[in-house]
């Protein structure tokens, strides 16, 4: 049907961003066969690294070591009190406790942690990822899994069995970050390496890569790299890089992922919560993909800075796919942003959101925030068209919208949505 009012426009965008389903192409989740790697319930959520990050700007009294020393439900006792008692929650990490437990139906005006807690005892894992990814609406979640983790590895040899809702992504930031000291993993489980990279240490490392990708079935590798990554350059890093992942990502024909911009513990006492950023050369994006043509590239950068280069990066190249307003970015106003910027520069060729999740109950109100911005920027993207005479019809918006929510990610890795 074709939309005739900017009202109908607005009604019909708003609507269709809210119940599409989404392809959640990067978290921290596990399916339940992982076991306690999937964190869930209100405890979790309060001790978040980011509401860590937040509580202790509030304490100078508070010593780091007496904070790690408690259990975590202390820890969660602590931060409720600061964060959402002694202030309000209006940091988004914050609100975004609150709209879980909105969205779970828990009565907010009683501030009862306890009552909240003893929903969580009563229900079952498994019902409750039913439940969550039912109400965020997401269909598929895309997990970071790590092969240098003994803990998780011993998860995979021993056979989990499959939910198609989670999907694997193969992560490999020890190979590319700490080679130093990753090669002693590798060697432990049976490649063949040497710390200066001699002999066949390059193809073990192509094999080590073949193997898990056998293993997990992965979407794609991925990385996270620091602020000052540079490409070319004389490091392992970037030895392993071309001569490693390049040939094995074309060979498996799945794309490299690479976050770019970390800086890594920053504040070690504030461990997960101590990592920062930095502004990065677009130079190294740009030399990369133009150099691997045939190679497909996910890109995401984590300073606003590096934003604007990203979006004319991508579209001089198409093998690179930029997506998600990654960490310190996932905050309304800088989403916003970035979205409308992308969008106008690179239409709908562009992954807007991925969660980052780390706890199930997060996709709700990470899904449920940036849905609202997106369609906001959609709303203004169309009704400027409606403007310059362009006229929609509904099925055009709701391919768009799905696209924008996971079919530009199937298309780009050249596989069918497994949940459509
Ligand atoms: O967003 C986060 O939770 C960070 O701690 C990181 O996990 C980051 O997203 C990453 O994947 O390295
Ligand atoms: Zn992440």
């Amino acid at each position: 049907m074709t939309i005739a009012t900017k009202e109908q426009l607005t009604a019909f965008v708003t609507e269709t961003v809210r119940t599409t389903p989404v392809t959640d192409i990067h978290t921290h989740l596990f399916a339940e066969s992982f076991g306690d790697l999937l964190l869930w319930g209100v405890d979790e959520l309060l001790t978040y690294h980011y509401l860590i990050a937040e509580t202790f700007r509030f304490r100078p009294d508070l010593s780091y070591d007496a904070f790690w020393q408690l259990s975590k439900q202390e820890q969660a006792d602590l931060i409720w009190r600061t964060l959402f008692i002694d202030h309000s929650p209006y940091s988004e990490a914050c609100r975004g406790v609150v709209t879980v437990l909105n969205r779970l139906g828990f009565d907010l005006a009683k501030r009862d942690l306890e009552e909240y807690r003893a929903y969580f005892r009563s229900v079952s894992a498994s019902d409750y990822i039913d439940r969550i990814l039912k109400l965020a609406n997401v269909k598929t979640v895309v997990m970071t899994n790590d092969p240098f983790d003994a803990y998780e590895r011993g998860k995979w040899e021993s056979g989990t069995s499959q939910d198609p809702r989670f999907l694997a992504a193969l992560r490999i930031d020890p190979l590319l970050n700490l080679w130093d000291s990753s090669w002693s993993k590798l060697k432990e489980q049976g490649y063949e390496v040497s710390a200066d990279l001699s002999g066949g240490t390059l193809a073990e490392i192509r094999r080590f890569l073949k193997d898990w990708i056998a293993r997990m079935n992965p979407l794609y590798m991925a990385v996270s790299l620091p602020n000052d990554f540079a490409y070319p350059e004389d490091s392992a890093r970037v030895r392993i890089i071309d001569e490693c992942i390049v040939p094995v990502a074309r060979e498996a024909g799945i794309p490299f992922a690479m976050m770019i911009g970390v800086k890594r513990k920053v504040n070690p006492s504030l461990k997960d919560a101590g990592d920062s950023l930095g502004k990065s050369d677009i130079g190294a994006v740009e030399r990369i993909v133009s150099k691997y043509q045939d190679v497909k590239f996910l890109v995401t950068m984590l300073s606003r800075e590096n934003q604007h280069e990203l979006a004319v990066t991508a579209r001089k190249n198409r093998n690179l796919l930029v997506f998600g307003c990654w960490w310190f970015l996932n905050n309304p106003s800088l989403i916003e942003e970035i979205t409308r910027m992308r969008l106008e520069l690179l239409g709908g060729s562009v992954i807007p959101q991925h969660s980052d999740c780390r706890i199930l109950d997060q996709l709700l109100y990470k899904w449920d925030h940036s849905r609202a911005i997106i369609g906001k920027v959609l709303c203004d993207k169309y009704s400027d068209l409606f403007d310059a005479g362009w006229r929609l019809e509904e099925e055009e918006i709701r391919r768009d919208i799905e696209d924008l929510l996971g079919g530009v990610f199937w298309k780009f890795l050249g596989k069918p949505d497994p949940a459509a």
